[in-house]
Parts: structure tokens; C-alpha cells; sequence
């Protein structure tokens, strides 16, 4: 029998493609008893389920914390979350490492000359109110913000508190991931959408790598599309990644210039007349002004600038109409458009309107455009619970109407707060899971705004680099000690409930630390409820009680379909700030060709890490021993060309400085480019596992700069070099 690779990939089973990436559970090898009939056996009488979801990172997929003598031992995925699909990534697994870590931070720490000492709650909260008083009576509002990687408990309780002191400023870690991704689809099709990999038969991903980059159900949905026989699955990648390893095809391109891409294969649709027409004639705003301006983008013209062939360009183009209305050019995450280059708003515009061209958005196996986010929860009673004004203080960050960034999207630009903090703009910071410091370019810019508040309050689990920076810790527990306000994750509805006990009583969780904080700030009146209270009145409109939503951990509800909305080729908001009406090709920065002797940076996901945070993680870290993954991707050619040999030690150096590193000589990298795993190279002296590890952070090589439109922090414009040791 003739084995095709499709033929292979479906033999490998459903879900299981990336190997131990998406773990369902697996057989033993040597004996026959299998790992669910082990952890079966293993578990005896006693084992509670405790429904929750998965806290490594932003997929929040829905989860079971298995719970024995009074231990998480184990997480299952939810069946019914529509994020893991009854699946979790290797990473969820080793998040249980979390709970138990000896190196969390036990109790509130003080910054007193160059050390920190432990305190009492009472003490910080008491000092910490004094402050913040001192700064809202004097009328300094708009030096204080609040900081995090949203998660639902931080938005509700971070930004009324925020309204509570007169501040607008709740800004995200977006900008340094997908802030052009949401800022561009919003001004061009009014939301961000998302891709039909169930049901499309041409699934092109410039830069998503749905193999590493996972949200637990993508991973399943997309490995389901590589075994499909009637879809093609193309990655477009200057570094041939898990997808793109397991893709149809690999189109290798030169980084920085998918704009010149995406505006090529949109000239040979209008060109060829293979555009949908009637699609165009009842969405399009502005397509005269758009068709205007496609002359000059000839895929002769880009193929100078992409490296990709005039010939591919339009065959890529041509079989994506073949495949219309199903098929789509993935939205994507981070990897090449979300926050890496001057051009990546205008780059996210031309992804829009591409796809528009195929007719694709809102289709069978297109784009879809979803459900409405919200699934009518309810709100607590603001006769009883006073709600604070939402302020019209100015915002801190530049983001916003009349603001620097006017065309900013809300999630706001921490890394502009860094540079105002310099300046002596910034009174009080409170981040709270968030790691900024870290996980932006430019440590050093990074630290110092940090460290140049008048007060900066960390609310972690861990030392990191940004807790460095604080005049006061404060510890949370973990995921699995806390209960949290119910999110909503498309249509599914989940909560955290109490796993375990915690495992430091010292530690406190949000819905404690909050309300502490604001009675000493004066500002107590608005939180006069409790958790219970508050997710009470979230779940009445829908019926269900809050001891159902205990019991049952992840529901799925009805949400109201979203309508299609304009698309906007032309934008009227963009040329009043100064900016193209239509997207127009626009280099990046540092310009698409490199310097002699230098390459481009790429900040890469690994599937078994998350940013910088599980660096620590002993496990997790052993994998990347194990296999030499900290290392820098180096193409082949351009190694041999340059005397450096796989595992050599090198130098890598941007304008920024010079870092020890060692390099993965491999042919998956496009010669002109360097690809950093983002996990490595954290400096906190707590983290000693990650130390032995080594590696070089990416952001250590990237300067401080925003992006003209969007205003995010650009984590690839920069050129490095290398050197041999
Ligand atoms: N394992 C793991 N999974 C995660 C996360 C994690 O930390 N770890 N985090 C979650 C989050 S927050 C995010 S944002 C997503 C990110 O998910 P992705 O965006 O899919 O992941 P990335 O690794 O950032 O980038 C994907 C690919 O973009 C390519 N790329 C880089 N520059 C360019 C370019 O200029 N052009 C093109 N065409 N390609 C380029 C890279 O080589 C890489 O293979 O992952 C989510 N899931
Ligand atoms: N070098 C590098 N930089 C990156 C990336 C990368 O991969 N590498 N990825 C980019 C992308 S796509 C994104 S989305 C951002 C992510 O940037 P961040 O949002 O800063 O990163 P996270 O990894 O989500 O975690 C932030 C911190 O949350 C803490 N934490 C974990 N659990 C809890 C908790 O329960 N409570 C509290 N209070 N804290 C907790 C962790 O200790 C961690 O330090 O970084 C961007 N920058
Ligand atoms: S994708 Fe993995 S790490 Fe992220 S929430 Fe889901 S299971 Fe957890
Ligand atoms: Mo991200």
C-alpha cells in the first residue's frame, strides 16, 4: 500500500500529530498497560474532581484538577470548554509545578535599601493607601495604572480600582504580542476573527505556527486539517516550524516583508478577475480608492522584496481562489504580524482585505466572525454596590483619541509608560501577573522606567525581573487556591474553584488582595462584596447557580451571533491622523534587506514553554537540556560561510550589546534570519533552574521603539551579528 504523508499523518490518530505536544493520554511501550488505566489504577477511591482551567497561558483552556489526601496530582481537560475540547498542551501538565514550587514568594516583601523583607499584609496595605492617598488628594490621578496579562478577575477588579483613584490607565501585555492584530482588524472589519479550520480546503498561515503557538482545540482542529484529503494546509515562515514541517508546503519568505506578500497575491486577484464580486459589492467601503492603488504591487515587484518567486506568488494566489469561499489567510497570533514591525498594522489591514477579495469572511471554512463575546452575564447591583465613574483623567500610556496613538487599541502601551516613568511622569504602579520587564525589548529601558516610579506594587508568584523593580511585593496563591470571577471564553462559560488549600496561608488571592488595598486607600465603599456576591450576579441572568457552575467547571451557553460588518478598504480615521487611507506597502524600520554580515531576530515559541515564565519549571527545563533547544537557529549556508559549526559558542550583537549564546546550524531557517527561542535568558537571580539552562532572550537585543499606528513595542526591528568564539 502506497503511504502518502496524509495517509501517515491520519495512521499517527487525531489530536496526537504533535506528539507529545497535545497529550490525550499514551501507551507505555513496554508494558501493556496504559497510561489512562495506570492513572486509573493509581488514583483509587478517594480522587475529587475540581473544575478550573489552565493558568500557563492566555487559552485559559478548561480543565479538571484531579485532587487525592488533599494534592492536585493531575489536570484533565474539560469536555465541555470549548478551548481544550477534553485536551490539554504538555504545558498545563507541568503548570501543577506551579502550586507546590518552593521558590514562590511567601509573604508580602518590602524593598528596603537593596534587599526586600518580609511584612505583614497589614503593613504593606497600610503603606501602600498611604500613598496612594497622598498622590489622588494632591491631584495626581493619571500617575497611576494598573498593568497585567488580562485575565478576567484582573480586568474587573484592576480597572475599578483604577476608576476608584480618577485613573483610566489598565494597560495589557498585548503590545508586545498581538496589538496590531486587534488594532488593524478593528479599524478594518470591526473585530478581530478567527479561522474555520474545521471546515476549510485551504488554510494559509503567514506566520502562525498553530504546532507551538497552541491553544489546545487549534492544535486538534488544525492537525485534523493536515489529514484531511480535500484541504491544503500552506505556511508561509521564514523558519520551517512544527506546522510548517507537517504543512502541504513550506514558502520560506524573508522576514518583515509579508505586506509586499499579501499585496501581490491581492494584485493577481483583481488582475486575474479571480475575486468574489458580489462579496465586494455588499461589504466593501472605499474599493475604488483600494483598486487605485494595486498597480504598482506586481509579484515581479515583490518578489524582489519577499524572496518568494513571481511564480509562486501567483500560483499561491490562484489556488487560494480555486478554494474560495473556503479557504482563508489565518488572522494569526504574534509571529509575523502582531508586534514585530513598523508595517505589521498596515500588514493586518491587507490581511483583511484579502481575504474579503476571496469572499471568505463569515463563510463555511473562512474566517469567521463569531459570537458576541458577552454571554449576557449579569452585574451586582449598583444601588448596594456603588460603581465608581469611569474617569476622564488623561490616560497615562498615549493611547487613544487625542492622545500620541490615537489609533491605539485599548490595551494600552506599557512600554510608553516605562518611558514616561523616565521622565518623572509615573506616581504608582500596580502589576499583577505580568512580567514586563522581561517581556518587552530593551531590559535595561525596561528596568529603569520600572524602577523609576514613585511607587511600583507587584502582585506575583514569583521573583521575576519586574518584582525586581518593586517597592512591594505581594504574593497570590496559585490557580488551583483560589477561586476567581467567572470568564467567559466564547460560548463557554468556567470558573476556578478551591482545589487545594494553600500550600503558603500567607499568600491571599485577588478578590482579598484588591479590597484590602482600596479600603486603605480611602476608596473601600466600592468594594463592599464579596466574591460569592459578585459571581452571583454574573450567572442570575443566565439561570445557573453558582454551586452548578462549582460542580460543573465549564459550560457551554448561548451567545448571540455577531453581524458582518463593513469592511473598510479605505479609512477615513487614517487619514485624519496622518496615516494611508488605504494600506500601502511600508518597510519595516530598519528596512527588509540586512546589513552585511548581520540577520534579522525572530522571537519564537516553543511548544512546551510559555514566554519566559516557565523557564523555571525543573521539567520543563530538563526538556530543553535534553535537546539543546535554547539554542539560536543559523542557517546552514551561511554558517559554512562563516566557520561556525552546529553547537558552537557565539557572540550575538545588536546596538544594544553583546550576548553568549550557541547556535542550532540547521537548513529550517531562510539565511537571513536568526530565530531566538523567547523562553531563555531570564536574569532574576531566583531563577536557577533557568540559569543552568543558558540561552540569550531576544528582547536583550532589541531597542526601545513603538510602532507609528498602533503604537506596540516591535519585538523583531533590529539587525544582529554574529561571531564565532
Ligand atoms: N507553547 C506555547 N504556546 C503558546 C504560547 C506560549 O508561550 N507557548 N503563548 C500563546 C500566545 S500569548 C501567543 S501570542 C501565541 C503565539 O502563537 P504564534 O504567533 O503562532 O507563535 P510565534 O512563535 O510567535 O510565531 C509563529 C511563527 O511566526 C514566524 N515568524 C516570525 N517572524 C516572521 C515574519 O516576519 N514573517 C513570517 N511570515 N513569519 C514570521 C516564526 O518563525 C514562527 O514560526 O501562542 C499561544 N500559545
Ligand atoms: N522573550 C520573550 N518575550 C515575549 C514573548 C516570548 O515568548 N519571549 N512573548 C510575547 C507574548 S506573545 C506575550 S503574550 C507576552 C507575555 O508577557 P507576560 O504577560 O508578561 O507573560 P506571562 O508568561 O503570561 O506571565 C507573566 C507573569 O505572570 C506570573 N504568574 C503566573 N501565574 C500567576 C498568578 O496566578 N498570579 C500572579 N499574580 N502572577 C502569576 C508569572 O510568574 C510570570 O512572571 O510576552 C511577549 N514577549
Ligand atoms: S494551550 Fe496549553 S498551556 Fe495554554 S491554557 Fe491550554 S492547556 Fe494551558
Ligand atoms: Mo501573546
Amino acid at each position: 500500500m502506497h503511504i502518502s504523508r496524509r495517509t501517515f499523518l491520519r495512521g499517527a490518530a487525531k489530536g496526537a500529530v504533535f506528539g507529545a505536544l497535545v497529550v490525550t493520554g499514551c501507551a507505555t511501550g513496554r508494558s501493556r498497560l496504559d497510561f489512562d488505566e495506570w492513572a486509573r489504577r493509581r488514583e483509587g477511591a478517594d480522587v475529587q474532581l475540581k473544575g478550573s482551567f489552565c493558568n500557563v497561558c492566555s487559552s485559559h483552556c478548561g480543565m479538571w484538577i484531579h485532587v487525592k489526601n488533599g494534592r492536585a496530582w493531575k489536570v484533565t481537560g474539560h469536555e465541555d470548554h470549548n478551548r481544550s475540547l477534553g485536551k490539554l498542551c504538555a504545558r498545563a501538565h507541568a503548570g501543577l509545578a506551579w502550586i507546590y514550587d518552593p521558590g514562590r514568594i511567601k509573604t508580602p516583601l518590602k524593598k528596603v535599601g537593596q534587599r526586600f523583607e518580609p511584612i505583614s499584609w497589614d503593613q504593606a496595605a497600610t503603606e501602600i493607601g498611604e500613598k496612594v492617598r497622598a498622590v489622588v488628594a494632591n491631584g495626581d490621578s493619571r500617575g497611576i495604572f494598573w498593568g497585567h496579562n488580562p485575565r478576567q478577575s484582573g480586568v474587573f477588579y484592576g480597572t475599578r480600582f483604577m476608576h476608584a483613584l480618577n485613573s483610566r490607565t489598565v494597560v495589557t501585555h498585548n503590545a508586545a504580542c498581538n496589538t496590531a492584530i486587534i488594532g488593524g482588524f478593528a479599524q478594518t472589519l470591526g473585530r478581530t476573527p478567527t479561522s474555520d479550520l474545521r471546515r476549510s480546503r485551504y488554510l494559509m498561515m503567514i506566520g502562525r505556527n498553530y504546532g507551538e503557538g497552541i491553544r489546545t482545540s487549534q492544535a486538534t482542529q488544525f492537525a485534523e486539517a493536515l489529514t484531511r484529503e480535500n484541504a491544503k494546509v500552506v505556511c508561509v515562515d521564514p523558519r520551517l516550524s512544527t506546522s510548517g514541517a507537517l504543512a502541504d508546503e513550506w514558502v520560506p519568505i524573508r522576514p518583515g516583508t509579508d505586506l509586499a506578500f499579501v499585496l501581490a497575491m491581492c494584485h493577481v486577484l483583481i488582475r486575474e478577475n479571480l475575486y468574489d464580486r458580489e462579496f465586494i459589492a455588499e461589504h466593501a467601503v472605499g474599493f475604488d480608492q483600494f483598486l487605485a492603488t494595486i498597480d504598482r504591487y506586481t509579484p515581479e515587484w515583490a518578489a524582489e522584496i519577499t524572496t518568494i518567486s513571481a511564480a509562486t506568488i501567483r500560483r499561491l494566489a490562484r489556488e487560494l481562489a480555486a478554494a474560495a469561499p473556503s479557504c482563508f489567510v489565518d488572522p494569526s497570533w504574534k509571529g509575523a504580524f502582531g508586534a514585530n514591525y513598523a508595517n505589521c498594522t498596515e500588514t493586518v489591514r491587507a490581511v483583511a482585505y484579502i481575504n474579503a477579495l476571496l469572499g471568505t469572511i463569515g463563510r463555511p471554512g473562512g474566517l469567521s466572525i463569531g459570537s458576541s463575546m458577552s454571554p449576557g452575564f449579569g452585574s451586582l447591583d449598583p444601588q448596594r454596590h456603588p460603581v465608581p465613574a469611569t474617569p476622564t483623567t488623561p490616560r497615562l500610556d498615549g493611547q487613544g483619541a487625542g492622545e500620541e496613538f490615537p489609533l491605539a487599541p485599548a490595551q494600552g502601551l506599557p512600554h510608553n509608560i516605562a518611558r514616561r516613568a523616565l521622565n518623572g511622569e509615573v506616581k504608582v504602579g500596580f502589576i499583577r501577573h505580568f512580567n514586563p520587564v522581561r517581556n518587552f525589548p530593551d531590559y535595561d529601558f525596561m528596568k529603569r522606567g520600572f524602577e523609576n516610579f514613585e511607587m511600583l506594587v507587584v502582585m506575583e508568584t514569583h521573583m521575576t525581573e519586574t518584582a525586581l523593580c518593586a517597592d512591594y511585593i505581594l504574593p497570590e496563591c496559585s490557580f488551583a487556591e483560589r477561586e476567581e470571577v467567572i470568564e467567559n471564553h466564547g460560548n463557554t462559560i468556567a470558573i476556578r474553584t478551591v482545589a487545594v488549600d494553600k500550600v503558603y496561608p500567607e499568600t491571599k488571592s485577588l478578590d482579598e488582595i484588591v479590597p484590602l488595598l482600596a479600603e486603605r486607600a480611602g476608596v473601600g465603599q466600592f468594594f463592599n462584596f464579596t466574591l460569592d456576591d459578585l459571581n452571583r450576579a454574573r450567572l442570575a441572568p443566565l439561570g445557573i447557580t453558582l454551586e452548578e457552575m462549582r460542580q460543573r467547571g465549564s459550560i457551554t451557553v448561548n451567545t448571540t451571533p455577531n453581524s458582518m460588518l463593513p469592511v473598510r478598504f479605505y479609512n477615513e480615521d487614517f487619514v485624519r491622523n496622518g496615516f494611508n487611507g488605504v494600506a500601502a506597502w511600508t518597510e519595516p524600520a530598519s528596512g527588509f534587506r540586512p546589513p552585511a554580515n548581520q540577520f534579522r531576530l525572530l522571537n519564537v515559541k516553543q511548544g512546551y514553554h510559555s514566554h519566559t515564565a516557565t523557564a523555571n519549571i525543573p521539567q520543563l527545563a530538563q526538556i530543553s537540556m535534553d535537546n539543546n533547544t535554547q539554542r539560536v537557529w543559523m542557517n546552514a549556508s551561511r554558517a559554512a560561510a562563516m566557520g561556525i559549526n552546529d553547537g558552537d559558542s557565539v557572540e550575538l550583537s545588536s546596538r544594544l550589546g553583546t550576548f553568549r549564546g550557541q547556535v542550532n546550524v540547521t537548513e529550517k531557517i531562510h539565511p537571513e534570519a536568526l530565530a531566538f527561542p523567547g523562553v531563555y535568558g531570564t536574569r532574576s537571580p531566583y531563577f536557577e533552574v533557568s540559569a543552568r539552562v543558558g540561552g540569550v532572550n531576544p528582547n536583550d537585543l532589541v531597542p526601545f521603539q513603538m510602532e507609528p499606528i498602533s503604537g506596540h513595542a516591535m519585538l523583531q526591528e533590529v539587525w544582529v551579528s554574529v561571531r564565532r568564539v
